[in-house]
């Protein structure tokens, strides 16, 4: 049913049917699409706010990418009809809107392309979409393949949808002049001000045939009739009627009527997008729609995508692990890195992490992005909710509902980036704010850990205002006292981390200083927070302590867990209890729920996190990213055995029963599973299929810096493997400050991690004065399990 390719490069799912909300995406710099095994697409662009040119057929809301996408018949999508001439059978490929039951399908998501295979009625039809890097536009190509043994008379019939592009002007038609269809809009507006903003916006959408077609339709009711989009009244004619559409639905479709002797084929190229005008239209036609054109740009992409292969490749016992650590787990970090999840306001805590990752792709990346998000810190010393990344760029949704937990994130990735590059010029490095004002990097932070420790009250807990890391826990603190036990021990994480990088960094004085601020905040934490088994989750407005042994709902929360333990707010004999604490209550086979049991109904004083569905998003589902956290943390306290169990409980597989379950292929990480694993066990586990989560950074450092056990310092390579008792041992490749390391990890009899590096002991397990190109041979032995 699932399989990955020999080389690892692709991922093959061969059922319509069995995990129908499958998926894979692509993406460039100004675009993404992703598109499930059906056919059915999500396709975004920046213009610079995320906009579309194929659309649902009603009015959409604006929003961000949502969890769990439903998709229905009309769901914007990229379908083929086939037509039997002779007998008038009809299928479509991928698979709908027809559905037809396939001789053979074969949908495979690639690194750099979406191919499919169908066959039906002895026809086979091949698709790839590819992407150019810099346009914005689909590259479809299809090839039609007679297996029949027989001659054949077909009409093929490429649908596009174009949808419901705008209640003020919409219209479309064939133009013989660019070879394809075009449709054309205004994107509403009723202030004047907006007619200037949005006048040299692409709202245009075309769709360009290389071979001129036999017939069009461009209206998509008339295409559609009474027949229905699985049985199109249009296509019950012999030729599509060439209409147009006037202030109607627009679709783009249009037919090729093909002979076809036995085995013969046929290819065909598209190019589906927006544009300006007839100009830009006919460049990008000029540019791609070619056999030449379509290669140069499919080379070209695939170079993109590979120039964010990542630091490491493993090989373990787990080759399905291996296959998503090699592959798929860096492209979805750079991903992030490089599209910044589509927003011109990405949240500041999803900016700074997604470019933690970017320190093991493209370090560069995340050292512009650290100084970016600098430059926006309010004199305060507090950063603001989201991060501007253009001109005249907005905070929007989320972001203007005030978080307290920004600062946090500074120190704590900006510490993998350091461990990785051992660039410690950046925190002399001076950074403009708006009004000119030149702070250094190191004084930036500083003022940021001092606000997080002012903004404290008379116990000496974190106020949480209208959310923390939790966006929708928005009412604890709503009316200025409720307070978060997650953002205490995280800021004193924080803090303690700063306190590391200032010593390191020559600065004793401000190290002692954070270090006593830790130390409060942790002191405090223990105080007030600490219910016997576990800490708390916060106190409310009211002085409320909840996610405590005595609340029927939210009782037990992940976060103050895992960043207690990074905090050292939790002692041993703590640490010990909340790990069997959590393991009771929260672990399921998809993973380690963020909290449970999940609400049920609202809780006015926590907020409406507790309004979500049960089991879904924030309220007790899977929620990755907060497993990341607690997985790091185990792996940080060298509880390596329990943090593999939940990093591969992480990865869709590798049993067919965890694939149908989850229903997603693994080439990413969703931001969730669903959990409420007690309350709701027939819909636990299944992905959310939104692949935009902070989880993945944080799961390509567990594996690089946790399993691997290959952390940078100041002066060089640290090594110290945790692998599963399972295992007898890995390898590793691991590029690091421009060398490359060659790892092989085996157990043996010895107390401690030993290393042989090109075959010479070394007297502690760090490899120093690392010469950039060169290859280092390293033989790890770890302790027998
Ligand atoms: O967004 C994420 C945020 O991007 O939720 C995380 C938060 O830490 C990330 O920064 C946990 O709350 O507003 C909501 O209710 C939504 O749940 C979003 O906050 C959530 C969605 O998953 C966005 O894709």
């Amino acid at each position: 049913m699932l399989r990955p390719s020999a080389d690892g490069q692709r991922y093959d799912l061969l059922s319509p049917t069995a995990m129908p909300r499958a998926a894979g995406f692509l993406w460039n710099r100004k675009m993404m699409v992703q598109m499930n095994c059906r056919g059915y697409a999500v396709a975004q662009y920046m213009q610079p706010e995320p906009a579309k040119y194929s659309y649902a057929p009603n009015l959409e809301a604006r929003t961000f990418m949502q969890p769990e996408q439903g998709y229905y018949a009309h769901h914007p999508g990229r379908f083929f009809y086939v037509k039997d001439e002779e007998t008038g059978e009809l299928f479509s490929a991928p698979h709908e809107p027809v559905r037809a039951a396939p001789d053979r399908f074969e949908f495979s998501a690639g690194k750099s392309d979406m191919a499919w295979t169908v066959e039906n009625l002895g026809i086979r039809i091949e698709l790839v979409m590819g992407l150019p890097v810099d346009d914005v536009a689909e590259l479809w190509s299809l090839k039609v393949t007679n297996l029949s043994g027989r001659p054949r008379r077909l009409s093929v019939y490429p649908y596009f949808t174009i949808g419901y592009m705008s209640w003020m002007n919409q219209s479309a038609e064939y133009r013989p002049d660019l070879g394809g269809i075009v449709a054309s809009s205004v994107t509403p507006y009723q202030k004047v001000a907006d007619y200037f903003k949005q006048k040299d916006f692409k709202d245009r959408t075309f769709f360009l045939c290389e071979r001129t077609p036999d017939a069009w339709e461009v209206a998509q009711e008339a295409f559609e009739g009474e027949g229905g989009l699985h049985a199109p009244s249009a296509l019950r004619e012999e030729v599509l009627a060439g209409g147009d559409a006037r202030y109607e639905t627009p679709v783009a479709a249009v037919q090729y009527r093909l002979a076809l002797g036995p085995d013969a084929s046929e290819q065909l190229r598209f190019l589906f997008g927006p544009a300006f005008d007839d100009a830009e239209i006919a460049a990008l036609r000029e540019r791609y729609l070619s056999a030449a054109g379509f290669a140069a740009a499919r080379e070209a992409y695939a170079a993109y995508i590979g120039a964010g292969a990542g630091c490491v490749t493993v090989e373990t016992p787990d080759p399905e692990f291996d296959n998503f650590v090699n592959h798929w787990l860096p492209r979805q970090v750079y991903y992030h890195g490089g599209s910044n999840r589509l927003t011109t306001d990405p949240q500041t805590r999803n900016y700074l992490q997604d470019n933690m990752g970017m320190s093991f792709v493209h370090p560069p990346t995340a050292r512009g992005a650290f100084l970016h998000a600098l430059s926006q810190q309010e004199a305060t010393g507090a950063m603001p909710d989201g991060i501007l990344l253009v001109e005249g760029a907005e905070l929007k949704y989320i972001n203007q509902v005030p978080h307290t937990d920004h600062c946090v994130w500074l120190p704590v990735c900006l510490k993998a980036y350091l461990d990785e590059t051992a660039d410690w010029a950046l925190l002399d490095e001076l950074v403009f704010d708006r009004e000119g004002h030149g702070v250094t990097v190191a004084q930036r932070i500083g003022r940021a850990m001092d606000w997080l420790l002012a903004e404290r009250d008379e116990r000496g807990l974190s106020y949480i205002a209208q959310g923390d890391w939790c966006d929708p826990m928005n009412m604890v603190g709503y009316k200025g006292k409720g307070v978060s036990g997650w953002l205490t021990v995280a800021a004193a994480y924080a803090l303690n981390l700063w306190a590391e990088m200032c010593a390191q960094h020559g600065d004793e004085e401000r190290a002692r200083h954070f270090r006593a601020g830790a130390q409060a905040m942790n002191d405090a934490a223990n105080e007030h927070l600490w219910d016997g088994r576990w800490f708390a989750r916060g106190i409310t407005d009211d002085g409320v302590v909840f996610g405590v042994a005595d609340d029927r709902e939210g009782r037990i929360w992940l976060n103050p867990q895992a960043w207690s333990m990074l905090s050292g707010a939790a002692s041993a004999q703590q640490r010990a209890s909340m790990i069997s604490a959590v393991e009771e209550q929260l672990h399921t086979p998809y993973g380690v729920q963020m909290f449970a049991p999940p609400f049920s109904k609202m809780r006015e004083d926590v907020g409406r996190v507790t309004q979500k569905h049960p089991g879904s998003a924030e309220n007790g589902a899977v929620y990755n990213h907060a497993a990341a956290f607690y997985i790091y943390s185990l792996y940080d306290g060298a509880d390596g055995e329990q943090a593999w169990d939940l990093m591969r409980k992480m990865i869709p597989g590798p049993d067919q029963e965890d694939y149908l379950r989850r229903g997603q292929l693994p080439v990413f990480i969703p931001n969730y599973y669903r959990g409420a694993w007690r309350e709701y066990p027939r819909t636990a586990g299944r992905s959310s299929h939104l692949f935009n989560t902070g989880t993945v950074s944080w799961i390509y450092r567990c594996v690089i810096e946790g399993l691997c056990g290959l952390v940078g310092d100041a002066e060089g390579l640290r090594i110290a493997p945790q692998l599963p008792a399972a295992w007898p041992g890995m390898k590793a490749v691991r590029t690091f400050r421009g060398a490359t390391f060659e790892v092989s990890v085996q157990r043996g009899d010895v107390a401690e991690v030993t290393v042989r590096c090109d075959g010479t002991l070394l007297p502690a397990p760090r490899v120093t004065g690392i010469e950039a190109g060169r290859r280092y041979r390293l033989e790890v032995t770890v302790p027998a399990a």
